[in-house]
């Protein structure tokens, strides 16, 4: 039974004289008292009726009407006109951005674009860049605004009229290859560095982005960094957008941290790409109910002025009860029908509400407008939104997909129109928002821009100035940090570790970590992340040394504080107001909300903040991909460190925790620099590193780091390894050749397996009499990249003298066989396959994952010691310097099942 049948029901039951006794009541203590007190006195009467045994019937959404009263109403403090005149400029150039586009490209295939986005969402942001958007400025840290995606062309007409982009630029919307000459499809800072800061054209990342951005601003003020307290982050949505997981998911950090500096606004024009959001429902209603279960202030912009009249009549709530009772995909029937059919079939369901409208013509009842197209209303909305306290805000506006855009308008196609099939339709757009464009001219689908000492000009430029600036504009610091060098003391443990210390690269990585957190010239800006896995990683003492965000402080006493000798204990759970570990809960697509607002505080704070986000290894790119392929969209900055990696190192976990391919899927994302590392020197270096390149350098790029839990021999750092380990390969040891060796094995070996690798060696050596050498690779990732580089630019130049790449200059001379051996699956180290100059084996952990001891799942997936060995030896029999009718017997010696299973598909 729904809410509305549970009243109606209990309401039946009741004397109507009695219930005008309540009524009359209700109406005094109001007109007394005013709503506030008649709300206590409510929710008491509500309480000594629960405690009486009465149930309440359960109800989240109100009515379905404005929120804001008519009487409540914020005086306008614009010039109507003139904001009409310029958003139906904007409107006008976005549309003409689209449709020139497509025109020009046809033959090469069309570039697409939308339309019908931005006709239904323009009011909404030209309220907000006339009134409310505040710029970055010396005494205010800027506001967040996440634009909806797909509305991109109505940003970049506004910046037209601004005069931050040209009309060429227009002309070349979705033609940009040539860097700098033309506009990117939707906001991509990667690709519009100066101007994009926030990518939100993959549904649901702007919107959790958005939240964490907003808790990231108070991190920063809490901890004393910056006072950001006038920043205020918008998300714009689309309505269809809030199904993905991630738009509602983190809904409730935001209200649990009081988030008042946030505002969404979700445009509900009531369709998504295919046809209706809620057909049979009411996509506002439904969100108001979620929103206000989980404590957000829910603002809901359903009507425009034109009904303010007709709900003054409705003093019986007949009008109110019908607008609840028509689901969405009727009121988009009523989009594109005409007054006589919105007058039979929406008021004609009773005569009173018939009666209502008698003095409206059918053209009146057509161009009653939707709450998001009425200013008054939408500025209503948002000032309530930024003035209200203790709670961030969502407005949910109502709005017509492709408004005034005769083709589209509330059409199930509307998402697509990027082109128009007849001529007229541009003339009717012209028409209906009196854009100064001749008969004569329209055909070529002029941009037009009012003259600069126009009023719609002045006006424009006066209200951006009164906010600060222009907006979205991206100002990245160019600030050095003082990262301490290599010999630092912070290092030194991991390049000069006492003889015989074993530890996990793991574990070595917290103690730089730590160390850099102490270091007095960056330590403040470390933003350690977390999800619940500190414990796992050996991490726990972070907590109480730096404590652990929170903005309420620490109103419990924690069970790990206080031993049982009475003393403190000094690895408690601390939570602190300016705690610095910002521990997310299980959570890894929060905790990549807050690595890229971190990551990118440098571009939109002006403050270089260093993440380190260290996870578990499964969790990451496969399961936050997207996540991070926007941070790198984003420019973001810092460590993404996979904890727990590895198919067999991470023995007990099995099939949905034993990661092989983050380093193959990291390969994949242009900007990150990915190592997998295996001793604490080597980590170390490329931490060191990174810190120089990203943050003295201050290039845009990021690391992603393996590393394991398996207590490994540290060896101290060998003399001059420090470039190899950075390009990716270095010669770590060799063995003497044996009595008539023709060959000599290359042996490459990565992160954990690299001890393996050794001991392969050391056998081949002792058993078979044949000396090796032994490679640690630290990144195919970047040895492919760089050989790629120098092949492409050979095959440019080929006339000049060849380049050669790194691992060509260090594989020079060597005849091979080359084995490799990691815990990733083999693409990773086959990508290299081109520039190995021989025969190349490749062992890898293809397959799914399972749980067993780590010595039996490396002989099950073959790349263990012995098959290592019995790799190599193959190898040379291969290239004619083992004899191969031995190799059975090698078999047999190494003790290997040669029928064992195929690891990939077991
Ligand atoms: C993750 C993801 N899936 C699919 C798309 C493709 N897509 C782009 S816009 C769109 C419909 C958007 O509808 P809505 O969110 O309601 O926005 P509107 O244009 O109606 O304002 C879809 C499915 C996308 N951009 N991202
Ligand atoms: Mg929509």
């Amino acid at each position: 039974m729904s809410v509305e049948d549970a009243v109606d029901g209990a309401l039946r039951g009741i004397d109507p004289s009695e219930l005008n006794d309540w009524f009359e009541s209700l109406e005094d203590v109001l007109h007394r008292y005013g709503p506030e007190r008649t709300q206590q006195l409510l929710v008491n009467l509500s309480e000594r009726a629960y405690l009486r045994g009465v149930m309440m019937p359960f109800s989240a959404t109100t009515p379905y009407i404005n929120t804001i009263n008519v009487e409540d109403q914020p005086r306008y403090p614009g010039n109507r006109e003139i904001e009409r005149r310029i958003k139906s400029i904007i409107r006008w150039n976005a549309l003409a951005m689209v449709l020139r586009a497509n025109k020009k490209t046809k033959a090469g295939g069309a570039v697409g674009g939308h339309i019908s986005t931005y006709a239904s969402s323009a009011t909404l942001y030209e309220i907000g860049f006339n009134h409310f958007f505040h710029a970055r400025t010396a005494d205010h840290t800027g506001d967040m605004v996440y634009f909806q995606g797909h509305a991109s062309p109505g940003m970049y007409s506004r910046a037209f009229l601004e005069g931050r982009l040209s009309e060429s630029h227009l002309e070349n919307f979705r033609q940009e290859t040539t860097r700098g000459t033309g506009l990117s499809s939707y906001p991509h800072p990667w690709l519009m560095e100066d101007f994009w800061q926030f990518p939100t054209v993959s549904m649901g990342l702007g919107p959790i982005c958005s939240i964490y951005h907003a808790r990231f601003l108070r991190y920063m003020e809490h901890r004393g960094l910056l006072d950001t307290s006038k920043s205020r982050v918008w998300a714009f949505l689309g309505d269809g957008e809030i199904d993905e997981p991630e738009s509602l998911g983190a809904i409730t950090l935001a209200s649990r941290e009081h988030l008042d500096n946030l505002t969404w606004v979700v445009n509900c024009n009531l369709q998504r790409l295919d046809g209706p959001v809620r057909g049979n429902g009411k996509i506002i209603q439904e969100l108001e109910g979620a929103f206000r279960g989980a404590g957000w202030n829910v603002i809901k912009v359903v009507w425009g002025g034109d009904w303010d009249s007709l709900l003054a009549k409705d003093v019986e709530g007949k009008l109110v009860r019908r607008m609840g009772e028509v689901v969405d995909g009727q009121y988009q029937k009523y989009v594109v029908s005409d007054g006589a059919y919105i007058r039979d079939h929406f008021f004609g369901t009773d005569p009173e509400l018939l009666e209502m409208v008698d003095n409206l013509t059918d053209e009146q009842l057509q161009n009653l407008r939707r709450g998001g197209h009425d200013p008054e209303k939408v500025f209503a909305a948002y000032h309530a939104a930024v003035n209200h306290k203790g709670a961030p805000t969502v407005i949910l506006v109502k709005t017509i997909k492709g408004y005034g855009v005769a083709e589209a308008e509330g059409k199930n196609i509307a998402h697509n129109a990027k082109t128009f099939e007849k001529d007229s339709s541009v003339k009717k757009f012209r028409d209906r928002f009196g854009v100064p464009i001749s008969d004569a001219e329209l055909e070529k689908l002029p941009f037009y821009k009012p003259a600069e000492d126009s009023q719609e000009m002045a006006y424009l430029r006066a209200r951006r100035e009164q906010l600060g600036g222009y907006l979205p504009e991206r100002k990245p610091t160019v600030e050095k940090l003082e990262i301490p060098p290599i010999d630092d003391k912070v290092f030194a443990r991991q390049l000069h570790p006492n003889e015989g210390t074993t530890a996990s690269t793991t574990q070595a990585y917290g103690a730089i970590l730590q160390g850099l957190m102490r270091n007095k010239a960056i330590g403040k800006y470390i933003v350690p992340i977390i999800p619940d896995e500190a414990r796992t990683f050996g991490m726990e003492s972070f907590f109480s040394t730096f404590g652990i965000y929170s903005s309420k402080g620490q109103l419990y006493e924690p069970v790990d504080k206080l031993l049982p000798d009475g003393s403190t204990s000094l690895m408690y759970y601390k939570e602190a107001t300016d705690g610095q570990v910002l521990e997310e809960g299980i959570n890894e697509a929060g905790a990549m909300g807050s690595f890229v607002a971190a990551g990118t505080a440098y571009a939109n704070l002006g403050v270089q903040m260093i993440p380190f986000y260290i996870y578990y290894s499964m969790f990451g790119f496969q399961r936050v991909g997207d996540l991070i392929w926007l941070a790198a969209d984003s420019r973001c900055k810092g460590f993404l460190v996979g904890g727990t990696s590895g198919r067999t190192t991470l023995n007990g976990e099995g099939l949905q925790h034993e990661d092989g391919h983050s380093q193959v899927i990291a390969s994949t994302v242009p900007v990150i620099v990915a190592y997998d590392p295996a001793y604490a020197y080597e980590l170390a270096v490329i931490i060191q590193d990174g810190l120089r390149r990203m943050y003295a350098e201050n290039e845009n790029v990021f690391y992603y780091l393996s590393v394991y839990n398996e207590q490994i021999e540290m060896p101290a750092m060998p003399e001059g390894v420090n470039e190899g380990i950075l390009k990716g390969m270095y010669k770590l040891k060799g063995t003497d050749a044996g009595q008539g060796q023709t060959k000599r094995p290359q042996l490459f070996g990565s992160g954990t397996i690299l001890p393996g690798v050794v001991k392969a060696q050391a056998i081949l050596k002792e058993k078979y009499g044949i000396g090796s050498d032994v490679w640690s690779v630290t990144s195919y990732n970047e040895l492919s990249r760089d050989a790629m580089a120098a092949t492409r630019w050979n095959r440019m130049h080929p006339t000049e003298t060849p380049k050669k790449s790194y691992i060509e200059t260090q594989l020079a001379g060597a005849e091979g066989p080359f084995i490799s051996a990691s815990d990733n699956i083999r693409a990773w180290a086959d990508q290299v396959r081109e520039w190995v100059p021989g025969t190349y084996t490749v062992l890898g952990t293809d397959g799914f994952g399972r749980s067993d001891t780590r010595p039996t799942l490396r002989r099950h997936f073959e790349i263990d010691a012995e098959c290592t060995v019995y790799a190599t030896l193959h190898a040379l029999a291969q290239d004619g310097a083992f004899d191969k009718a031995r190799l059975p017997q090698v078999i047999k010696d190494l003790g290997i099942d040669p029928d064992k299973v195929d690891p990939r598909t077991a």
